[in-house]
């Protein structure tokens, strides 16, 4: 039997959680192996290009999130067989992606350093990208791809939490809300999906 080992940072959130539960809705088992910052920063020199995640198949290592999803997506049946919806699904995903560029330079900054960067980050990149992931999920109706549950919204719904939980100092939790509505729905249909239920189900 295969054996796929995921490893990624040791919370329910980032760029490893999609892949998470999309290998539960898989029914694949996988090696669930979950870093401290400090056993990364111990590893990091080994890693092909110093990040996470990586997925190791039968010990051959495939580094980049967005690959890895799309491959177990593949495996879960939550990527578009049709072209044109797969585009959609990688519009949304690739859009997820952007954002994190914008957020991660702010991380290791401090107080009021920290503040101004993330005051200048909710009223700029975030709001662009909050308002162009709201029209594009007013595009696809429920969901953002092919009418049903796709790797796209498990990206969103890991996202939208993560940006409402209050975890990022100085963006206001109420930023998704105001700026994306759409987005705010869209997590509360996610979180009740079977799938996803099932997946957190099985963590608890
Ligand atoms: N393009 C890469 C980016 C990987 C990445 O930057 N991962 C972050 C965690 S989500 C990381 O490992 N950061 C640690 C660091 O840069 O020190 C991917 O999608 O996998």
């Amino acid at each position: 039997m295969t054996h796929y080992k995921l490893t990624y940072f040791d919370f329910d959130g980032g760029r490893g959680e999609p892949i998470r539960i999309a290998f539960h809705a898989a029914g694949i088992d996988f090696e669930d192996e979950r870093l401290s910052f400090a056993e990364f920063s111990e590893r990091r020199g080994s890693l092909r290009f110093s990040a996470l995640p990586v997925l190791e198949i039968d010990g051959v290592v495939v580094t980049q999130s967005n690959a890895i999803g799309r491959y177990v997506g593949k495996l879960a049946g939550l990527y578009p067989e049709d072209d044109l919806q797969a585009m959609y699904c990688d519009e949304v995903v690739g859009a997820y992606e952007d954002i994190l560029h914008h957020i991660v330079p702010t991380f290791g900054l401090e107080g009021e350093e920290l503040q101004a960067a993330r005051e200048k980050l909710a009223d700029g990149w975030l709001t662009v990208f909050l308002r162009g992931l709201g029209e594009l999920k007013a595009r696809g109706g429920d969901y953002f791809a092919d009418g049903r549950l796709t790797i796209a919204d498990l990206k969103a719904f890991v996202h939208t939490r993560w940006l409402r939980s209050g975890a990022l100092d100085h963006i206001p939790v109420d930023l998704v809300d105001r700026m994306a509505p759409g987005l705010v729905e869209h997590q509360r249909l996610i979180e009740q999906n079977p799938i996803v239920q099932a997946y957190y189900a099985s963590r608890a």
